[in-house]
């Protein structure tokens, strides 16, 4: 995309309304606009970092071998009077009625449809065990809501619900998303901590928040270091596969084994037991939650699957959410500093930008445009009519993992500046060096 004609609307000035440095970076870098409270437009540079983050979501789902189908915004109240909810969630549920005063809701959860889809079409243990999964946008009439996408009332959520005949399978179901969730995590830059925790309102017996450290995080946290060495994705095999029950038993036992607790759950006479050089604590977000909640809604809703004996069987269910608007806000409090955001290479809006130091001038511009035909949508083109300074604050506020600086002395010597946003390292190379770079 050429910057002279894109829609990226920065700001110089500090948003008075932001409180937190994600909330003021995205506002300042043109990714979001509020349009009402707690309700967020998503421009083309936002849009494009919230579609990478739902690819690595996705990819990971699958590979779990969840299997994604969309449901709707909207929902008809019966489901949730079926199941209790619909009075219990009280002031939070947007509730709409439509023409002929039909009571509809606007969804801040899928729980009940996705029962109720389940149970008209799945009979037989046969075709069990099944995991299903989308990613939707949920609304949620949140009392106070702010810092952003952080914590908004319409957010982008992937929630995934597991189905099994019985609870050792429903364990496996949750050890899988687990997993999926720690990989996903870590392709997204984050070093996310797997925290037990209260299930809330949506029920169940066994859940886990994913928590990642940022000072303006909602709840304190505390947590072994051993967290910080374990990588789920080691390169030339090795590691845990979703399909090996011996893996997963071993993955969990580490998940489980080493302390992690929020305020709410924390144990002092247990974190006392953690060496002192281990001990992590500080605030934290909360960027995904799962939840077993056995047979919750197939049994108030009635949805049974026949055994292999023939007799009916209420499937053990749990339900696995991750906040994927959130993780937006989520990764920039991990990754900026004084300048702007440091986006991790996989979820980057752009791989990297051009900065022309020198519009018009014959060789820089012809070195700009090659250098932009061979990198197409991959790459922003600074062509603007700026001046140095503006260039390099805006290349450092939007916060591109690499920068490629064109300048008229080393143009004319065949060299560009290759620039790294994360080290602030410079580099002169040929425009095919820094190609072969990124
Ligand atoms: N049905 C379950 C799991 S599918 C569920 O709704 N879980 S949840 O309430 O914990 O939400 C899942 C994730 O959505 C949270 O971990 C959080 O990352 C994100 N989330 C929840 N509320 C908001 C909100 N108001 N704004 C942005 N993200 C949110």
């Amino acid at each position: 995309m050429r910057l002279s004609r894109s829609f990226i609307p920065t700001l110089k000035e500090t948003p008075a309304e932001a409180q937190i440095a994600s909330h003021r970076l995205m506002l300042r870098a043109g990714l979001v606009r509020q349009t009402s409270a707690g309700i967020y437009a998503w421009l083309p540079l936002g849009f494009r970092v919230l579609k990478n983050i739902e690819r690595i979501v996705r990819e990971e789902q699958d590979a779990a071998g969840a299997q994604e189908l969309l449901m709707p915004t909207i929902q008809p109240a019966e489901l949730w009077r079926e199941s209790g909810r619909y009075d219990d969630y009280g002031e939070e549920m947007l509730r709409i009625t439509d023409r002929r005063e039909r009571e509809m809701l606007y969804g801040p959860t899928n729980e009940e449809m996705i029962t109720d889809l389940f149970r008209q079409s799945v009979r037989s243990y046969r075709e069990m065990p099944q995991i299903l999964y989308h990613i939707q946008w949920k609304f949620r009439d949140e009392m106070r809501p702010r810092f952003g996408v952080m914590r908004g009332r319409e957010f982008l959520m992937k929630d995934a619900y597991s189905f099994d005949m019985d609870y050792a399978g429903a364990v496996v179901s949750y050890r899988k998303m687990m997993l999926a969730y720690m990989r996903t995590f870590q392709r997204l830059g984050l070093k996310a901590i797997p925290m037990e925790a209260e299930s809330g309102p949506i029920g169940g017996d066994l859940s886990h928040e994913f928590i990642i450290l940022a000072p303006t995080g909602e709840s304190q946290v505390y947590f072994d270091a051993a967290f910080e060495q374990i990588d789920y994705l080691p390169r030339g095999g090795g590691g845990f596969s979703h399909d090996n029950a011996d893996d997963l038993h071993r993955f969990f036992t580490q998940m489980t084994t080493h302390y992690a607790a929020t305020d709410e759950k924390h144990d002092l006479a247990a974190w006392e037991k953690v060496a002192p050089e281990h001990r992590r604590e500080g605030r934290g977000i909360e960027v995904g939650h799962i939840f077993h909640f056995g047979t919750k809604y197939s049994k108030s809703m009635n949805c049974t699957v026949a055994a292999p004996d023939g007799a009916k069987v209420h499937p053990e269910m749990g339900s696995y959410g991750i906040g994927v608007s959130r993780l937006v806000g989520a990764v920039i409090e991990a990754s900026h500093d004084d300048s702007g955001i440091i986006w991790p290479d996989s979820v980057a809006p752009f791989k990297a930008v051009i900065i022309n130091l020198r519009r018009g001038d014959a060789v820089c511009d012809a070195m700009c445009e090659a250098l932009y035909a061979r990198l197409g949508n991959t790459a922003l083109y600074d062509d603007r009519d700026e001046r140095a300074g503006g260039k390099f604050a805006d290349a450092d506020l939007m916060g591109h993992p690499w920068q490629i600086i064109v300048g008229p002395r080393g143009a004319a010597a065949g060299k560009v500046e290759l620039k790294r946003r994360a080290t602030g390292e410079r580099t002169e190379v040929t425009p095919e060096e820094a190609l072969g770079r990124l």
